[in-house]
C-alpha cells in the first residue's frame, strides 16, 4: 500500500497563476497537484494537496497527517515567516518535513529571509518555482525509501 503525503499549501496561493506571475509563475495550484499525483504515482506515493488562507486550518492538517501522513511537504506563503504555531504543529510530526518556496525568498525583501519553519524542516527548497513541489516529493520517496 502506498504512503501518504500530504503537500500544505498557505495564504494567497489559491491564487497561484493569477497572483504576481512574474515572480510565481503562470501554473495554478490545480496544476501542482496534477504534477505530483502523477509523480506519486510513479514513486508509488499518494499526494494529498491542500490550501488554506487561514493559520489554524493549516495547523489542523499537520494533527491530521500525524495519523495518516509518512511526510509533509509544506509552503507556508508568508506564515513562513510569522508563524510559532506552524512550527509548533510541525514539530508534533515525527516523518520528514520538507519547505517550498516556488520563489527565491533569499533574493526577495529581507522580512521573507527568516523562516520559522526551517527550524523543523528535513529540507528546504527555493527558487526552484513550482517545479520545487515534484523536487521535493522526488526528496520524500528517497528518505521514506519507497
Ligand atoms: C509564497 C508566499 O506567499 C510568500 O509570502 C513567501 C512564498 C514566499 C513562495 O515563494 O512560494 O514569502
Amino acid at each position: 500500500m502506498s504512503q501518504q503525503i500530504t503537500i500544505l499549501n498557505g495564504p494567497n496561493l489559491n491564487l497561484l497563476g493569477q497572483r504576481e506571475p512574474e515572480i510565481y509563475g503562470a501554473e495554478t495550484l490545480d496544476d501542482v497537484a496534477m504534477r505530483c499525483a502523477a509523480l506519486g504515482e510513479e514513486l508509488n506515493l499518494e499526494t494529498i494537496l491542500r490550501q488554506s488562507n487561514h493559520e489554524g486550518a493549516l495547523i489542523d492538517w499537520i494533527h491530521e497527517a500525524r495519523q495518516t501522513a509518512a511526510g509533509i511537504i509544506i509552503n507556508p506563503g508568508a506564515f513562513t515567516h510569522t508563524s510559532i504555531a506552524i512550527l509548533d504543529a510541525l514539530n508534533t510530526f515525527e516523518g520528514p518535513v520538507i519547505e517550498v518556496h516556488i520563489s527565491n525568498v533569499h533574493r526577495r525583501e529581507s522580512f521573507r529571509h527568516h523562516s520559522y519553519v526551517s527550524l523543523r524542516a528535513d529540507g528546504v527548497l527555493a527558487g526552484f518555482g513550482v517545479q520545487g513541489y515534484e523536487l521535493a516529493l522526488r526528496r520524500m520517496a528517497h528518505l521514506l525509501g519507497t
